[in-house]
């Protein structure tokens, strides 16, 4: 693979394309290609820790206070060592670290978010979970918009995928018995309306515009497919094409439960270079300005037509 970027005509007739490949074909530069295949390779090792979990607490609690599975500490771990010596990454922020932690020298040229293991507790049921990186070309506490370069996820189910996007599509990539990230879908592009929404927290605590929403979209037909993992949420509404994920204000708590810096923005990120929107119900999820680690905001995320019509209901006089 050269030094430069090809020209991003993707004809691979008849040949099976790595992640290496078509990062350089879709005209990713060099250094945020090598970047995204390291993060992309941790998710071996982190699935390769989920097999071996012993599923035991490892006692201590992150900054949210959250009990820490041995599990998060351990896919914490792997990304921030295969970023350490990178030589291109300045800063790593976690969720379960409690500051932003220095990895470069300071003038290294990429700033990078991680939710090493999203949807934790679910480990024991055996449900999908995931690993969600966002990565920035200046400090993350900054509009998306105007700090990310480049996002991805990976999903541990069935089959280990890795979905990413650096401003040239969202593509997603299978991992093979081999050990490498071949493509399955490139340039995913969403439908303007789907047929699923996946309503995050708990009905009692819906504001009635929201609840009138989820009313609305079941009166439409939509079915409803919510697992309690943002990362499997959102990937089947994306490779179904379409569809609305939503962790809404609930009563108690205007700002929902899901975290701006970590989960919301690489998802938005991910999902309008699919076509998609993500809003907190009046602005884009990329265009909030990120004041903290610990920001939280409500989310409706997917196609235009469900978001679009959630804003409508929120905006409406209760
Ligand atoms: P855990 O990481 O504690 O399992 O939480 C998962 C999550 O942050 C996100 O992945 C889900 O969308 C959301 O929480 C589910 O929240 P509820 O359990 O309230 O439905």
């Amino acid at each position: 693979m050269g030094e430069g970027s090809g020209e991003g005509n993707s004809d691979y007739t008849g040949l099976v394309v790595d992640l290496r490949r078509q990062m350089w074909t879709a005209g990713v530069e060099e250094e945020l290609r090598r970047l995204i295949w390291q993060l992309a390779v941790t998710g071996k090792y982190i699935s390769a820790k989920i097999h071996e979990s012993n599923r035991k607490l490892a006692g201590f609690k992150n900054l949210y206070g959250e009990e820490q599975l041995s599990l998060d500490r351990s896919a914490d771990e792997i990304i921030k060592n295969q970023l350490q010596f990178s030589g291109f990454v300045r800063e790593y922020a976690s969720e379960e670290q409690d500051a932003v932690v220095l990895l470069g020298k300071g003038r290294e040229k990429y700033f990078v978010t991680a939710d090493p293991l999203d949807g934790s507790s679910l480990v024991d049921t055996n449900l999908a979970i995931g690993t969600i990186i966002g990565i920035h070309k200046k400090s993350i506490f900054a509009r998306g918009r105007d700090s990310m370069v480049a996002a991805l996820y990976i999903t541990y189910g069935p089959l280990i995928t890795m979905v990413y996007s650096a401003g040239h599509g969202t593509h997603e990539f299978v991992l093979n018995r081999e050990g490498e990230y071949v493509l399955s879908e490139e340039n995913l592009m969403m439908d303007q309306r789907g047929s699923i929404y996946s309503p995050g927290g708990l009905r009692k605590d819906y504001t009635e515009n929201h609840l009138k929403y989820l009313e609305y979209l079941e009166a439409e037909g939509h079915k409803l497919r919510y697992s309690g993992g943002f990362v499997p949420d959102i990937n089947q509404i994306l490779i179904k094409r379409g569809g609305v994920f939503t962790y809404p204000a609930l009563k108690k708590s205007p700002h929902g439960k899901l975290r701006l810096l970590f989960e919301l923005q690489p998802m938005a990120f991910i999902i309008e270079q699919a076509g998609g929107v993500a809003t907190d119900g009046k602005e884009a999820i990329l265009s909030l300005q990120v004041e903290n680690l610990d920001q939280r905001c409500p989310i409706y995320i997917g196609s235009r037509f469900e978001v679009d019509k959630a804003k409508e209901f929120l905006a409406a006089e209760s």
